[in-house]
């Protein structure tokens, strides 16, 4: 089996490369990543000498360089995209670049070699924001609110259509707000740990009452694995391990567990057409493919907060942007296929 992972130098797909190599070591990984601010082989230093792990430098766009990498690949599981919702507020050019016409791009390249089944990783954030009731599943109508979510199901719409259109054997899942280590501390729950860290406050936006529907990157991913696997194709599958919580909640959890008081919240100007609530019922997947989540938010917030706790180099790197240069002496061209 030979799989190309697009976006596997970010957060979930170099967690995804690692779970993959570890469970099936017999399989080609091919990692195919632009390395934006957000991509970081650092990531897979502990995977890079697999001998079945190979890594390509290239931008989604670049349909021509997929259609040449993609030869004889299997299985394309397709992370790369623009993630962080604040920075797609300030500018969304790189949003609808990388996460429409980059996912057309790749299968479109998927389509001509031909792979045999095409995964598209996407979000809850597509169907739009939930009062205090209600959930989303697979049959609730897309009302993406920001650029990030419009571009992600923009390009969740043009899987569909090349599914039914071309018959593209492709895959869908809209999973909820992962968490778990290696992930850039831009976003909350990083952000929070490592500003702790340095013994600085943390930015609550708003009120602190949104919600967010919490999983551990482990748990997404071996949902991931399952659906590529089991999966039907045409289908869509929402990912979600119940953990809805205000941010004012996990915000409470991380500073008990660092030890903390609520003296280090800082209530700053809200995030604009901030999303009140999400919150999926992942039914379908429990019951089609008997997925269910193996680690709980406690446990997951205290090994994420140890984890960051203990590689302080890597945060530090990363929060200062210098791991790009950081790459370039360590790595070079070591790190497999680079073309
Ligand atoms: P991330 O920002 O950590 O990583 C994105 C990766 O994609 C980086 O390695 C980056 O270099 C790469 N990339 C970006 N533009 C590219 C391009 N044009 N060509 C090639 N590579 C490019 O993101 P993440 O949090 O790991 O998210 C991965 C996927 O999961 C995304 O599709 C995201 O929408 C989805 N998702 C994320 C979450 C979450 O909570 N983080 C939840 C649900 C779904
Ligand atoms: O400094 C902050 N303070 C704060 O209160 C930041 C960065 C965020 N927040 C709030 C906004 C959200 O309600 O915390 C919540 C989580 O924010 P983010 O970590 O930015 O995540 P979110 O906007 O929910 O989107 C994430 O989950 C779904 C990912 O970034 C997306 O890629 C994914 O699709």
């Amino acid at each position: 089996m030979k799989m190309l992972v697009t976006g596997g130098a970010g957060f979930i797909g170099s967690n995804f490369i690692r779970f993959i190599l570890t469970k099936y070591p017999h399989y080609a990984v091919i990692n195919f990543d632009k390395l934006t601010y957000a991509g970081n082989l650092e990531n897979l230093r502990d995977v890079e000498h697999h001998p079945n792990y190979s890594f390509v430098k290239g931008d989604i766009l670049n349909t021509e360089l997929l259609i040449h990498v993609m030869k004889d690949v299997d299985v394309v599981a397709h992370f790369a995209a623009e993630t962080h919702v604040d920075r797609s507020i300030l500018g969304a050019d790189a949003f609808v670049q990388t996460n429409v016409i980059g996912t057309y791009s790749v299968m479109e390249a998927a389509r001509q070699t031909k792979v045999k089944r095409f995964h598209h990783i996407s979000t809850d954030e597509v169907f739009g924001s939930l009062g205090p009731d209600g959930y989303f599943t697979e049959d609730t109508p897309y009302d993406p609110r920001s650029p990030y979510s419009a571009a992600k199901a923009a390009s969740d719409h043009l899987v569909r259509a090349y599914y039914h259109t071309h018959g593209l054997p492709a895959t869908i899942s809209n999973c909820t707000n992962n968490y778990g280590p290696y992930m850039f501390p831009e976003k909350m729950m990083p952000l929070f740990i490592t500003n702790l860290l340095e013994g600085k406050k943390v930015p609550l936006y708003g009120d602190g009452l949104n919600v967010r529907d919490w999983i551990h990157v482990d748990d997404h991913n071996r949902a991931v694995d399952l659906i590529i696997h089991e999966g039907k194709v045409g289908e869509t599958y929402c990912i979600s391990a119940r953990e809805e919580k205000t941010n004012r909640e996990v915000t409470d959890l991380v500073l008990q567990k660092m030890g903390f008081g609520p003296d280090m919240i800082e209530y700053v100007e809200d995030r604009k057409g901030h999303d009140r609530r999400y919150a999926i019922r992942p039914y379908k997947l429990m019951a089609e493919l008997g997925w269910k989540p193996a680690i709980s938010f406690d446990q997951g917030l205290s090994q994420m907060i140890e984890w960051y706790k203990n590689n302080p180099e890597w945060w530090k790197r990363v929060r200062s942007g210098e791991y790009q240069n950081y790459y370039a002496k360590q790595y070079g061209q070591k790190t497999g296929i680079t073309i």
